[in-house]
């Protein structure tokens, strides 16, 4: 550990607070993380901690979901401006006017959302369990499914469930071509391919394995394969090359980067416990309602 990771680990235990890291962050934050993780361990981990503060090293829906979850707990996002560009590609007035189009459907809302937009939703759900939570709405029900349009394609393959997709997508993911996996595919014939089901079909058509981070992760150590393609954000190959010490792991694009989840570093998690600043809430309405869609996530989980 570097002075500043201890400088930062005691500031967090003299603040009876812990450190909540997503696995897309950067290296040197994952190594002092109290739990590192995908946003649904992340979101279980907010609610059932009895700490007092929660730094969160992830993007701004990541926190604001902590926020509804711990009300009586400090939420700190040391970058406010770690937003998520999916999130942002619904709102709640879109949500409100499709619901009118749409009045019997069930709305799901990934949890890369807006408080605002999970606060109009039905449920939420994460991509580590997007196939657990379909199956438990009633079979007959249209599903909308937002805001990612390619997890909602994604699991409206595997469940033949009728699935509105809303017209969304993480750019990252979504910038992964089938080209660049077809190439690596050549150039590493025996290496299984494991995507995130944010990529697009055909990239997904392409894949041996579709799953989320934490599926991946599961996948990469259960696999015999000692070569492995990967097809989500970059973040993850730092928890993969520590439990898989003797494989090689191989990031199907260089482009595989998310520039707002590298946005916090150790200096802004020191500065923000120094003054305990940005703090994270979502206001009592909206939080009320969106909590509910998050809870019943949980309940489900
Ligand atoms: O749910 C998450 O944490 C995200 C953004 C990806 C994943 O698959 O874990």
């Amino acid at each position: 550990m570097t002075s500043q990771q201890r400088k930062i680990r005691k500031m967090l235990a003299d603040k009876e607070g812990i450190l909540l890291v997503h696995f897309y962050a950067r290296p040197e934050i994952q190594e002092i993380a109290d739990v590192l993780g995908d946003s649904l361990l992340l979101a279980q981990s907010a609610a059932s901690s009895d700490a007092k503060v929660i730094v969160f090293a992830g993007v701004h829906f990541m926190a604001q979901s902590a926020a509804m979850l711990s009300p009586q707990k400090t939420i700190l996002l040391p970058r406010v401006d770690a937003g998520c560009p999916l999130a942002d590609m619904a709102d709640a007035a879109s949500v409100k006017k499709m619901k009118m189009e749409e009045p019997d459907a069930v709305f799901m809302a990934y949890v890369n959302s807006t408080a605002e937009v999970k606060a109009e939703s039905d449920i939420c759900c994460t991509s580590s369990n997007a196939l657990k939570i379909i199956k438990t709405l009633p079979p007959a029900k249209k599903v909308v499914m937002l805001p990612d349009g390619n997890l909602a394609r994604h699991v409206a393959s595997v469940t033949g469930r009728q699935i509105i997709a809303w017209k969304g997508c993480c750019p990252i993911h979504q910038a992964l071509t089938v080209e660049e996996v077809r190439e690596c595919k050549q150039k590493y014939p025996q290496a299984p391919f494991a995507a995130h089901p944010e990529c697009r079909q055909e990239v997904l058509a392409l894949a041996d394995f579709v799953g989320s981070t934490s599926a991946i992760i599961r996948f990469a150590r259960e696999t015999n394969a000692n070569q492995i393609i990967i097809g989500t954000e970059e973040g993850i190959l730092t928890e993969l090359q520590k439990q898989n010490p003797g494989k090689i792991f191989i990031p199907a694009s260089p482009s595989l980067v998310c520039i707002d989840m590298k946005k916090i570093t150790l200096d802004d998690i020191e500065r923000s416990l120094e003054t305990m600043q940005p703090v994270i809430t979502v206001p009592r309405d909206i939080g009320k309602a969106a909590k509910n869609a998050l809870d019943r996530m949980l309940t489900a989980s």
